[in-house]
């Protein structure tokens, strides 16, 4: 039998205050992605497709995407401006207005937030007299951005990651994403390779476009590092790869399933609170979502759980939506210090604060990939448009790690010039450190210059 209260889709609540140190823990805990496991089973496709070249990706293709491509990897122009349709080869599609206005308006905002990030001037610092130390950037030089297919397409994670590409002035932009089933790639997607200048487009997913991108095949280019979020095969290959010194690739950050950690008072307006946690619950049956309130009343709370379940079950995807809440967490707090702290800890890959009063509370936070100050700051906004990037560190790892970001696509190089008179004076610190190492030649290329300064 089925009682309407089955169906009711609710968060578990834990109060903070008087909780052990045990308890706590195991509230932070994500669950445990089994990378060895996920490796071994990548490691096959990884190796077919290093061997097999465009043939492999061919027929990874046809099997998990059920496309069959006569190109593997496709070159600009992706969009005719002229005639306002993108293109994939010979095949013109057409793409929305209105989307095509959006992703307009997008790629603006995060393509000045991105520029502003740029380290173009070269730092000089002069550290002693005669003895002039530089750092310059510049920019990695073949980059590949995974933009996931599968359940949703995501044409902003392509801006996400294109847009500091492009500012960086990335030589060659490959954008890797699985095709539709007829073999071409979405109209969204074309449109945004077009405005950030991407070089190609790799028609494949998961771990073999990961492997395609590390090693190269006879269409694609090797890369030199991979970004991008996907699922636990495409994080899996991207840690072999980044690990097979073969490869010579880096990666951007281990990726997980998406958070969001909101804060709220009394203040709040459930409806917003439910919307939010739910935007980030539609990711995925994994994703992680936590609702830390602070003195909040039995009421209020209630009040949140009903809009919570409303707004669920009115969702298109509330399927994914009953698995991932089910998961979720609500955290009863007794003040804002108590909830900082827990949020701290947890390291949320988004961190909203709906509070009345959020004067003072970014400098309170020390590990969060992305903030959300205020009432009026859904996360939604980052993930899209106003500026910030949305590919940011999970699982935690914001404590260590930062999001994308225009760097994530530069190196920085140092570079020194000494004068005599420099030499002069850093010399005998030199020649002290070297001999106390036991390199008397590296003390040498000192004392030869000395000697000669001197004649
Ligand atoms: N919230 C995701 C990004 C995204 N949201 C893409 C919508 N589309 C990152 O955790
Ligand atoms: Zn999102």
């Amino acid at each position: 039998a089925t009682d309407a209260n089955d169906d009711r889709i609710r968060m578990r609540t834990v109060n903070l205050t008087g909780i052990s140190a045990k308890e706590r823990a195991a509230l932070l805990q994500r669950p445990i992605l089994k990378s060895d496991d996920m490796i071994a089973k990548v490691k096959p496709i990884v190796d077919l497709v290093r061997s097999q070249g465009d043939a492999a990706l061919r027929d990874l293709t046809a099997k998990y995407d059920k496309a069959t491509l006569t190109d593997v990897l496709i070159r600009p122009p992706f969009f005719a401006p002229t005639a306002g349709h993108c293109q994939d080869g010979n095949s013109q599609i057409q793409l929305d207005n209105t989307v095509r206005a959006a992703i307009d308006t997008a790629y603006g905002n995060v393509t000045r937030f991105h520029k502003a990030q740029l380290s173009s001037t070269p730092l000089v610092v002069e550290t002693m007299p005669g003895i002039v130390c530089q750092r310059f950037a510049k920019a990695i030089s073949r980059v590949g951005l995974y933009v996931p297919g599968g359940t949703a397409i995501l044409p902003s994670t392509a801006l996400m990651l294109g847009i500091p590409a492009q500012v960086a002035g990335c030589r060659e932009i490959v954008i890797a994403t699985p095709p539709r089933p007829d073999g071409t790639i979405s109209p969204e997607v074309l449109y945004v390779a077009h405005l950030v200048g991407a070089t190609a487009i790799l028609k494949a997913g998961g771990a073999q476009a990961v492997s395609a991108l590390a090693y190269g095949t006879e269409s694609v280019p090797k890369v030199d590092k991979i970004f991008g979020p996907g699922n636990q095969w495409v994080t899996a290959a991207k840690m072999m790869v980044q690990n097979d010194s073969d490869a010579m690739v880096a990666i951007d950050m281990p990726a997980g399933p998406s958070e969001v950690l909101v804060i709220a008072d009394e203040s709040s307006n459930p409806s917003f609170v439910a919307a939010d946690l739910l935007s980030q619950a539609e990711h995925g049956i994994d994703s992680q979502v936590v609702l830390v309130g602070i003195n909040l009343t039995s009421n209020h709370l209630s009040a949140i759980e009903e809009e919570v379940d409303k707004q669920a079950h009115q969702l298109p995807r509330v399927d994914i939506v009953r698995k991932s809440i089910a998961k979720s967490l609500v955290v009863q707090a007794s003040s804002l210090k108590e909830a900082m702290d827990f949020s701290n800890d947890y390291a949320p890959e988004h961190l909203i604060v709906n509070l009345a009063e959020t004067r003072g509370v970014l400098e309170m936070v020390e590990n969060a990939g992305s903030v959300f100050i205020g009432e009026y700051t859904p996360e939604s906004c980052g993930d899209y448009a106003s500026g910030t990037n949305h590919t940011l560190p999970t699982n935690g790892f914001a404590r260590q790690y930062s999001g994308v970001n225009t760097q994530s696509f530069q190196k920085h190089i140092t570079s020194q010039e000494i004068t005599p008179e420099g030499l002069k004076a850093l010399g005998p610190t030199v020649v002290t450190l070297a001999d106390c190492e036991g390199l008397a030649a590296h003390g040498n290329a000192v004392r030869v210059r000395l000697s000669a300064l001197k004649a």
